[in-house]
């Protein structure tokens, strides 16, 4: 087998963000510039001499050139074994388990995420961990180091492999394995689920919809509900991976799983619906004419969570970010385990998970996971309700309800202003930097401000810090607005505007949420005047 070395010139723009670097697929078409990234990854990790590497990709657009590359510089760079999901496809908690079981050394997952597909649309490569996590920053920072310095690649000069043939292969010294991307990934599922329960609840008449908006969780939901759960076949909206999401935006949220949600809020609805994103980790939960907001979701899979076999024994402790509602603190202290606030961003939850610190960790942004792997988990999450579902045999609406009246409600919104111009939106967030003194002890109405800083945070695990992790204005009454930049956009800049406040009266507990919150966003403008930064009247996503 030969191999080509490439002479190269670095490109200054490949720093991962909040999770791995996402770019526009032309960004991604221009020469040289995936091979690069994948060098500086490969350069990073160091002797890769016949170690294992698991390859696969959410189907987006650019997914299966991608990954033939990949495959001829991993045959290139000397590993072992690459193990590669059939149809180069991985979910991304699929990736970490994968990793996980087969110990691998780590994994390369094609993504990106929620973003739009296509070839005018996103593309984007992360790189995970041993643990079967996204690498952490210290090892994110290092790569993009690498990227700055790359001067040529090696390439093996291999016929493209048949990714669509379950089997083995070689390439030099390389066993290359085309591995069915859903079966482990099923396994692990039930292991922890009471699949028996469920699949009784179903069949007693409880309906289900799963909404797999043309990204990846299509062929996962057909296996776990259709194969497994004896749901039937209706049960799933748009199952079939396309690379460009059917024109869709794989965004599970109020927004863009809107026939989903439509569905849920009519009469007639089915019982429980859900909706996951383009690689397969965010997941929503709707029930009938019930929205449950991801921070409430967190808090009520906490609350359940011996109903699942895998759970029965109780859980070690949360962790949500820091913009997520606090309603996971509450059933925390009464379940007498700590919870943890990290930065945005799921690579924060893996040290704590690995240090046996907590069991359950979620996101505001659509993400819940456990440490069954080391990324938040999209069909794990619907499972996770499922279960609940079967042995409590009450509605969704009664759960949330109930969950309500026992620890009170924490109204909870996110507004996000996208693709502002990015000199707007650092002038916005740096005015409030230095605006952060003055504002403790201020009074907006019926708010006094008790604290707000740029919120920092160090990793209790391996002491490990980051700063400038979102503005934080914490009122008296515990309620609270965060404004951050988002890490994951391609185009601009996104601002995101956190709100929530806590309602311990349980005849106040019916407010639609934006009017429940009302005099907060009015606030929120008043302190960081996002209509004179931004020039937008109102946010483009609320959710
Ligand atoms: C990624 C990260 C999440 C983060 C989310 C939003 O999710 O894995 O931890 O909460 O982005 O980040 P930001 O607010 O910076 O845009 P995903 O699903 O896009 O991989």
């Amino acid at each position: 087998m030969h191999v080509k070395t490439i002479t190269t010139t670095p490109f200054s723009d490949q720093k991962p963000g909040t999770s791995g670097l996402r770019k526009a697929v032309s960004v991604f078409q221009q020469a040289h510039y995936l091979e690069n990234f994948v060098l500086a990854v490969f350069d990073t990790l160091g002797n890769v001499s016949g170690k294992t590497l698991v390859i696969g990709g959410d189907g987006r657009y650019y997914n299966r050139e991608a990954i033939q590359i990949i495959i001829k510089m991993a045959v290139a760079a000397g590993f072992g074994r690459l193990l590669v999901g059939k149809g180069g496809l991985l979910s991304t908690p699929a990736v970490s388990c994968v990793i996980r079981k087969h110990r691998a050394f780590g994994g390369l997952v094609l993504s990106a995420s929620h973003n739009p597909g296509g070839p005018d649309g996103d593309f984007g490569i992360k790189y995970n961990i041993q643990n079967g996590g996204p690498a952490p920053e210290k090892v994110t920072e290092a790569i993009f180091q690498r990227s700055k310095a790359l001067a040529k690649y090696r390439i093996a000069e291999t016929p493209d492999v048949d990714l669509d043939r379950l089997g083995k292969s070689e390439a030099g010294s390389t066993a290359i394995e085309i591995i069915d991307p859903v079966a482990d990934y099923a396994d692990l599922m039930e292991s922890l689920f009471d699949f028996a329960a469920i699949r009784k609840h179903i069949a007693a008449g409880f309906r289900v919809k799963f909404d797999a908006m043309h990204a990846i969780t299509g062929p996962y939901a057909r296996e776990i509900l259709v194969n497994r759960l004896s749901a039937p076949q209706d049960c799933l909206l748009n199952a079939t991976p396309l690379p460009d999401f059917g024109g869709g935006h794989p965004d599970p949220n109020l927004v863009h799983a809107k026939e989903l949600v439509d569905m849920m809020f009519r009469a007639d609805g089915p019982d429980f619906g859900a909706a996951s994103d383009g690689d397969g980790d965010r997941n929503m939960i709707v029930g009938k004419q019930m929205f449950v907001t991801p921070s409430d979701s967190l808090a009520m899979i906490a609350a359940n969570s011996t109903c699942a076999p895998g759970y029965s024994k109780g859980i070690r402790g949360i962790a949500r970010s820091m913009p997520t509602s606090q309603a996971a603190d509450v059933v925390a202290k009464k379940l007498g385990v700590p919870c943890f606030e990290t930065p945005t961003g799921w690579k924060f939850f893996g040290n704590l998970m690995d240090a046996d610190k907590v069991t359950l960790c979620g996101e505001e942004s659509f993400g819940t996971g456990s440490d069954h792997v080391r990324e938040k988990d999209g069909l794990w999450a619907v499972l996770f309700w499922l279960n609940i579902l079967a042995v409590r045999r009450q509605s969704v609406a009664d759960i949330v309800r109930g969950h309500w009246r026992e620890y009170g409600r924490h109204y909870y919104t996110r507004h996000d202003y996208e693709e502002v111009e990015a000199e707007k939106a650092t002038a916005l967030i740096n005015q409030l930097r230095s605006s952060l003194a003055s504002l403790t002890g201020r009074r907006y109405g019926r708010f006094r401000i008790v604290l707000s800083d740029d919120f920092s945070y160090k990793d209790s695990v391996d002491g490990s810090e980051s700063h400038q992790q979102g503005i934080r204005v914490i009122f008296e009454d515990s309620s609270r607005i965060v404004y951050r930049l988002s890490g994951t956009g391609t185009k601009g800049a996104t601002l995101r505007v956190y709100l929530e406040r806590f309602e311990a009266d349980n005849s106040r507990h019916d407010q639609p949420t934006q009017a429940a919150l009302k005099e907060l966003i009015d606030i929120a403008d008043d302190i960081a005047g996002i209509r004179r930064h931004t020039g937008r009247d109102q946010p483009d996503v609320i959710t």
